[in-house]
């Protein structure tokens, strides 16, 4: 058995499937439709009692959920393929600065833009906590696009595992309408995972417009 990976089209499982593209690893895709709330119900919740993908399994059946403990135990378990640099390499560091950034901090700003409801028990608050969410996710990505400064990727010529995940989450909230005028860096640094190879296939198949079937 290789890897099987639950997720959905432009979900954060769209980051991962492009990695497993980069390693050259087979991966089974099992669709969990976000639309139809399929991530809540019991059998999913099986593997992940949050209630979310993306949820890979492991070739020996190991769960791993949380988009970036999955994205670094594949750089774990391939270090051939070069997806970070070297432990103790201070560019590996940047790299997962701006990687738990991202998950620590982004991730929770598009669960309120998505899932506005579930942090008010008044419905009338769900349009100004989405509108809130929205703003501070675009706050932290002008930090990235400033400090980061990607080049075009994160750390520069060198294209790592940072790069399909903020690629990613850069085309959620609007990223894709606000992203070219407000962080062209971000912006190009997501072209440029498009453009890739091994990534570009996953890339179109998430991304393209209109849905590929
Ligand atoms: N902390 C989790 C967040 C995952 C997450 O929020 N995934 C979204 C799709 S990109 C989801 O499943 N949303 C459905 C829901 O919250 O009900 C991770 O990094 O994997």
């Amino acid at each position: 058995m290789g890897y099987v990976l639950h997720g959905d089209r432009r979900s954060g499982s769209a980051a991962v499937e492009m990695v497993l593209a980069e390693i050259g690893a087979a991966v089974e895709l099992r669709p969990v439709p976000l639309d139809r709330d399929a991530q809540l119900a019991a059998e999913h919740r099986r593997l992940n009692p949050m209630g979310r993908v993306p949820v890979l399994l492991l070739p020996d059946g190991t769960v791993v959920t949380e988009s970036l403990a999955i994205l670094l135990a594949l750089c774990d378990r391939h270090p051939e393929a070069g997806l970070l640099p070297p432990a103790g390499d201070p560019s590996r560091a940047v790299a997962l600065r701006w990687m738990a950034l991202a998950a620590g901090e982004i991730y929770p700003c598009v669960t309120r833009a998505d899932y506005p409801e579930r942090f008010s028990a008044d419905p009338a608050h769900a349009p100004a906590i989405r509108t809130r969410a929205v703003e501070m996710g675009q706050e932290i990505w002008r930090i990235i696009e400033e400090s980061a400064a990607p080049s075009p990727f994160l750390l520069g010529a060198r294209f790592s595992v940072a790069d399909p995940y903020l690629a990613v989450l850069s085309r959620w909230m609007g990223g894709e309408a606000w992203m070219p005028a407000h962080c062209p860096r971000i912006e190009a640094l997501a072209r440029a995972v498009a453009a890739r190879p091994a990534s570009g296939p996953a890339w179109r198949r998430h991304f393209a417009d209109p849905p590929a079937p």
